[in-house]
């Protein structure tokens, strides 16, 4: 027996199998609407006009060479915004027509009782993967590569695009080349459509990513709760993932950051392995992942529940120049305005913090990013805002000499007038985080 078998033989529940459906809207966020699907799909054909498209799934990860996290498969995102579902080694075939009505192709593996006595139930090809997907046309995934051959030269042939996402694993796929030198055709990356279609999300999207930030912040509450000199770095981040994981967060949306003194100015120091001592600062960067959408939220605590009065100085800066670039968004502003604004800010208002210089030298980083289904979300950032794009906004101070770093992070949704502000659930001012570690 393999490890991952019998690991999965250990997992597997005594009640017997359950169905596909069950097996699919076993996410605690539940299923994507039908509707939010069907509309991301014909929004998508709309943008293709005349042509084809392949999206394909994930892989399912191996235990002994890939080292997920438990049995974890993370489903490919534009798999999963198009469908809703988490199926490995499956198709999704869009074909545009000028004239004609559209067509859309799900190929998934065929069941197979024995296998899933291991693995648990799968979704096959049939009736319940049309009632999740609102894709008619379900077919087995051993029939995908030629099937897709064939609808590939019929749509190039009078004259459609052939649509591929063409990230680094397309380009070097054997099957993926094979197509586009048939194609006649050339290739049209279907990546920046996808893009600019995720980058606003509709109201599901918004639901998830709400929920995913209010595990966040209660995330983060549990982690001050837990800080004292003494405490280690991975007791903060195991208070806090703790908390993602009990509330439904299915993984984090990337890996904690927890460091303290000198390790808060490693802007991404992922170890968590030392121990807090009294006097430091702690930046704490960190987000669940709930139902595919992730948030994204950095919070900077003092290890002994009071701020110095140097750091206060500092920290406040930061918040106030997070405040300023905060404050000018709106619809129709660019993230690298925003940026600018932010940094200007801190420069004029440094005063003799960081003197000689002003502290913008040790904010060595941009203002923020896109979130969503990634953490670092797709999208291009020349894309004035828009109502529905969501963002952070983080500016930072890091002074290695000093040991002292801070960060604060929050995640915003753009509105028709400005912004909301989603992650106020963790504490952000100085006076509300010391209140927060005073009372546990
Ligand atoms: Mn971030």
């Amino acid at each position: 027996m393999t490890r991952a078998s019998r690991i999965a033989f250990a997992l597997l529940p005594l009640a017997g199998l359950a169905t596909g459906l069950s097996a699919q809207v076993g996410s605690p966020a539940g299923p994507v609407p039908v509707e939010y699907l069907t509309a991301r799909r014909a929004d998508l054909l709309k943008r293709m006009g005349n042509g084809i498209a392949i999206i394909r799934s994930s892989e399912q990860r191996s235990i002994e060479g890939d080292y997920p996290q438990d049995s974890d498969y993370r489903e490919n995102n534009d798999f999963f915004y198009l469908t809703g579902l988490e199926t490995p080694s499956s198709w999704l075939v869009l074909v545009a027509r000028d004239t004609l009505a559209p067509q859309v192709y799900l190929y998934l593996p065929a069941r197979d009782t024995m296998a899933e006595r291991w693995t648990g139930a799968r979704l096959g090809p049939g009736p319940e993967a049309s009632a999740l997907t609102g894709i008619e046309e379900t077919r087995p995934a051993d029939q995908a590569q030629r099937q897709i051959r064939g609808m590939v030269r019929s749509s190039t042939v009078r004259g459609g695009k052939l649509y591929l996402l063409l990230g680094e694993e397309a380009v070097s796929d054997t099957f993926f080349q094979q197509l586009a030198l048939g194609s006649g055709a050339g290739v049209t990356d279907l990546r920046p459509s996808l893009a600019a279609m995720r980058l606003v999300k509709d109201a599901d999207e918004m639901r998830r990513l709400r929920m995913a930030i209010d595990i966040t912040a209660k995330g983060h509450l549990a982690a001050m709760r837990a800080a004292r000199p003494g405490a280690w770095e991975y007791e903060l981040e195991g208070a806090a993932e703790g908390t993602f994981r009990s509330l439904g967060a299915e993984r984090v949306g990337y890996p904690s950051i927890v460091g303290t003194g000198i390790n808060a100015t490693t802007l991404h120091y992922d170890k968590s392995r030392s121990q807090l001592q009294a006097g430091e600062l702690v930046v704490m960067d960190m987000g669940a992942e709930y139902g595919f959408y992730s948030a994204d939220v950095t919070r900077t605590i003092p290890a002994s529940g009071k701020f110095s009065p140097r750091q206060l100085s500092i920290y406040n800066l930061v918040l106030a120049t997070q405040q300023a670039a905060m404050d000018s968004i709106r619809p129709g502003i660019t993230m690298g305005r925003l940026g600018q604004i932010s940094r200007d800010y801190m420069k004029a208002h440094s005063g003799d913090l960081c003197a000689p210089g002003t502290c913008d030298q040790y904010y060595i980083h941009g203002l923020g990013h896109w979130i969503g289904m990634d953490v670092h979300d797709v999208g291009n950032y020349a894309t004035p805002l828009a109502p529905n794009m969501v963002l952070t906004v983080e500016p930072g101070i890091y002074i290695p000499a000093e040991k002292l770093g801070v960060r604060i992070e929050d995640d915003v949704v753009v509105t028709a007038t400005g912004y909301e502000l989603l992650s106020g659930g963790a504490p952000r001012t100085a006076a509300d985080i010391e209140k927060v570690m005073k009372k546990k």
